[in-house]
């Protein structure tokens, strides 16, 4: 990193830890005069298809303790029942067979104790065994954003639907803030693992000023829990939320339990969400059930430079084991990226990313993640193309399906990497890397990819794309972007970023894939099978249902060729 970024980083740490010390810390932001204001009406224009989303209102942490129990999906989200910015926060719930379609019932959680009066916030699912589900949570004791972690159960575990919890007087909170502990930066207690020793223990976000902890605890009874001498892992990150801790198989992508952790043939992952930039972020490493330490690989990186789970907007994700198809599943979180005043009047704010599998990649050194194998129930109409060339200047429509709600997985190639610009290793940040060299720069090999939410004479589209940079020894650097700088011609409140990331892949097949995810507002893409994935949000003016089109194209000197290109029109999904 050049020394001017460096510093530049240290001011905006300093601010922001500034901004962090006020004593009071949420984490969202707090409109007050505006999170009572009920929602007069939705408007349908950018509602998803297939994106899970409530029929209105304000939704974060769509996967606040996922699980799957007797047979059913369990989905909790923080929820805005009064309007649709954040506030008034409740534990929303919906039950899918699928994890595609969805039934919501009433929420499960909601103020009510003493030590949940301001706030029911995030947490996480326990499967005890023999016993059934029991949720950890944060509960918000006063005005201050004093936080204490709370436990819930249902009244009736033989309830297919597990619709009603309580949250029982016995030793609830069963955590509290100790002295050494900042108490408004204390939440998100992550699912409970049983160790070697009988011990249950789980992991809560925290922050002592600049750094990010995730802070842990011991029970042996599940409702005496101690507060350990020292955190499991630590950074200097700024605030650790909603945390989560896992196993991974060394080999194959089945997913394990956390029953494997400690295990010595598995790796281990730690994700958190960091506060100060707002993106999820995991090492993988090695932890010692002798020490109870975290210690990531060293091609793992700390911090903001580290490994994210999607570099575009994905935040406060949580996963879980799948016991019926043996796979780990994660859920993020996909905020608006228009203003809060759009949001009051389209009466609804807040997706979820379709539910990924994820599996550590056979280079152990990064997850791979892929979109779980029900979402193709979806597939309508399919539309092929095969063996079309591209050459410099070419866009190339896909005609024959609905295009503003797709599903596409394409495969490029090409002949050779000569021409690949030279990579500068300056260029530390893929986004601003994307920012400069978008779509519509020439290139070498690359800009190619898919345009997708494209109106017909491309006022707007968003382009999600690859670029190969040739870099020393013969080796290259391939960067992934979706680019929504030109996906909307709105001009006011809209966040329009380059967002992008560099694809750690070997090209010596000469190939490349993308899947992209295409629903009205949302485009989430898949690169290299997995490897590097984006979702950005965007808001079309004339790129609307029918008026939506997509297309291949190529703005590099070297020719591509779309290899196989499989398109479907995706069904609307049953959706609460
Ligand atoms: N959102 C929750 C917190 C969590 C934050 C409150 C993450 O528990 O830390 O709605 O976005």
């Amino acid at each position: 990193m050049g020394l001017l970024r460096c510093i530049t980083v240290f001011i905006l740490v300093c601010f922001l830890s500034v901004i962090h010390h006020n004593g009071v810390e949420g984490s969202h932001i707090v409109y007050r005069g505006l999170q009572s204001i009920s929602t007069s009406g939705v408007k349908h224009l950018h509602r998803t298809g297939y994106h899970f989303q409530p029929p209105k209102n304000w939704i974060n942490e769509y996967a606040t303790a996922p699980m799957y129990y007797n047979g059913m999906y369990h989905l909790f989200y923080q929820y805005n029942p009064k309007g649709a910015v954040w506030g008034n926060i409740v534990w929303a719930h919906s039950v899918s067979a699928d994890l595609i379609n969805w039934k919501a019932l009433e929420p499960a959680i909601y103020p009510s104790k003493f030590f949940d009066k301001y706030g029911c916030w995030s947490g996480s699912a326990t499967i005890i065994p023999g016993k059934g589900p029991i949720i950890l949570y944060t509960g918000i004791v006063d005005t201050q954003n004093t936080q204490v972690q709370c436990y819930a159960i249902p009244v009736n575990r033989s309830d297919p639907y597990l619709r009603t919890w309580i949250k029982p007087n016995f030793k609830n909170p069963i955590a509290i803030a100790e002295k050494t502990i900042n108490g408004s930066a204390f939440r998100d207690p992550t699912t409970a693992w049983l160790g070697k020793d009988g011990q249950w223990r789980m992991l809560v976000g925290g922050r002592n000023f600049n750094i990010g902890m995730a802070h842990l605890y011991r029970s042996k009874d599940f409702l005496n829990w101690v507060l350990a001498e020292n955190p499991i892992h630590s950074a200097n990150t700024g605030m650790w939320e909603c945390p989560d801790f896992y196993p991974v198989s060394l080999c194959g992508k089945k997913g394990l339990d956390l029953t494997s952790i400690g295990e010595e043939n598995v790796k281990h992952v730690l994700k958190n969400s960091l506060d100060l930039t707002r993106y999820d972020y995991y090492t993988i490493g090695t932890y010692s059930s002798a020490q109870d330490k975290y210690v990531p690989d060293n091609t793992s990186e700390d911090g903001w430079g580290g490994l994210r789970y999607d570099y575009g907007n994905f935040y406060a994700s949580k996963s879980f084991f799948d016991p019926s198809k043996k796979r780990r599943v994660l859920w993020g979180w996909a905020n608006e990226s228009d203003a809060a005043q759009d949001d009051i009047k389209k009466g609804w704010a807040g997706i979820q990313a379709i539910p990924r599998k994820v599996w550590l990649d056979s280079n152990g050194k990064q997850l791979v993640q892929w979109p779980v194998e029900e979402l193709n129930s979806l597939r309508g109409k399919k539309v092929k193309m095969g063996n079309q060339k591209l050459q410099k200047g070419d866009y190339i429509k896909v005609e024959g399906i609905t295009a503003a709600q797709a599903d596409v997985e394409v495969s490029f190639s090409f002949s050779s990497l000569k021409k690949a610009e030279e990579f500068d290793p300056s260029w530390k940040n893929a986004q601003e890397l994307c920012g400069k060299k978008g779509s519509k720069v020439e290139g070498g090999v690359g800009p190619f990819g898919l345009l997708t939410l494209a109106s017909e004479k491309l006022e707007e589209f968003t382009p999600v794309f690859f670029r190969i940079f040739k870099a020393p020894h013969n080796k290259h650097v391939v960067l992934m972007c979706s680019d929504a700088s030109s996906s909307s011609l709105k001009k006011q409140g809209l966040y329009k970023p380059s967002f992008a990331g560099f694809v750690d892949v070997d090209l010596a097949d000469k190939k490349l894939s993308l899947r992209s995810l295409i629903d009205h507002s949302v485009v989430e893409s898949f690169g290299a099978g997995g490897k590097t994935n984006i979702l950005s949000r965007v808001y079309p003016t004339l790129a609307l249902m029918n008026k939506a089109h997509l297309f291949v194209f190529n703005n590099g000197t070297e020719p591509i060729q779309v290899e196989n290109l499989n398109a479907w029109s995706m069904k609307s999904a049953i959706m609460n």
